[in-house]
């Protein structure tokens, strides 16, 4: 049997590479030297997209496959593609939840341990001499039994709110309505006020337009110079400009971030900070968890064009 035509809009490692070639024919977007050309040759016979969270399928590319039925993402976030248009032209699309929460939630929790503790100029001070020269490391800001907001509670805000109820902290969350099964953290809908009540608030809501900087300036004013904001969703839930000032002018205390607006290339003023943790769009960027998400993006093409449900459907 004819095997279908794949395109592939961003590299895989080579363990996923070989086996999604070994299922499909698969046309390499993302090495293509004229990409404009490359689909206008290609997506007439393309029926599947493979792509990544933070690349996504636009409206353009959706629409340059007249013959296409299913897009899978390799991640979670679906905000890189055009869902409209795929409902639109009847496209499937599926994403790879549930292999990667526990990751996500494990690299937010120790980027707020990272920064508070000062876990990275400590190693510099243990490791230059500073130590020696200079004597103890300064002090730092403890974790243990203060007060954690979670915006946004979907699978990943849930398990960071599990993870911290074992630092003794005082959870409080904001979501569009308040969960069942989170009924012995509180809730409140306001993210304002939850920035208030917060000395730790997570950024952990999946983001689209209803979601873009809903981190805004008064958010951040409201979460304050003893603050600390992390974030491991998307970078347009947070007005980056907003937030930059109030780094900037210790309006707010600390920020550890995962995804900027623009990445890899970040705003060169985050280089500047000291109050800062960056970290390089890594929260689900473990050995075990990527080749789950290879697996479950592969399962979800090979179960749609067999005329089976998809396993992670969006859409
Ligand atoms: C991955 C992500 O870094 O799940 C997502 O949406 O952003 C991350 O888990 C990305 O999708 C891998 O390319």
């Amino acid at each position: 049997m004819t095997k279908p035509d794949i395109l592939q809009v961003g590299p895989y490692p080579n363990w996923d590479q070989e086996p999604l070639e070994q299922a499909f024919n698969v046309h390499r977007y993302f090495e293509a030297p004229d990409k404009a050309a490359f689909l206008a040759k290609i997506g007439p016979v393309i029926r599947g997209i493979a792509t990544r969270g933070e690349l996504g399928a636009n409206r353009a590319m959706i629409e340059a496959c007249p013959k296409l039925e299913v897009v899978s993402v390799y991640g979670v976030g679906t905000d890189a593609v055009d869902l409209i248009a795929a409902r639109e032209h009847d496209v499937r699309v599926s994403n790879t939840p549930d292999v990667l929460t526990k990751d996500c939630a494990d690299l937010g929790v120790a980027m707020m341990i990272c920064l508070s503790r000062g876990m990275i100029g400590a190693e510099k001070w243990a490791r230059d001499g500073s130590w020696i020269e200079k004597g103890g490391y300064p002090l730092q800001r403890r974790v243990w039994g203060k007060r954690a907001g979670i915006l946004g509670l979907g699978r990943i805000g849930f398990e960071v709110g599990k993870r911290l109820e074992g630092f003794g902290m005082d959870i409080t969350y904001s979501s569009r309505t308040p969960k069942k099964d989170a009924a012995h953290w509180r809730y409140v809908a306001d993210p304002v006020e939850l920035a208030r009540e917060s000395d730790f608030l997570f950024v952990t809501l999946a983001a689209n337009a209803q979601t873009r900087h809903i981190v805004n300036g008064g958010v951040i004013a409201a979460l304050g110079s003893e603050g600390m904001l992390i974030n491991i969703s998307r970078a347009a839930n947070i007005d980056e400009e907003a937030l930059l000032a109030a780094l900037e002018t210790g309006k707010l205390g600390a920020a550890a971030l995962d995804v900027f607006e623009g990445e890899p290339r970040l705003n060169p003023r985050f280089l500047q900070l000291q109050n800062v943790l960056l970290q390089p769009h890594h929260a689900s960027g473990t050995l075990e968890t990527r080749k789950a998400m290879g697996q479950l993006l592969r399962d979800n093409l090979s179960a749609h064009f067999a005329g089976k449900p998809l396993l992670t459907p969006v859409i």
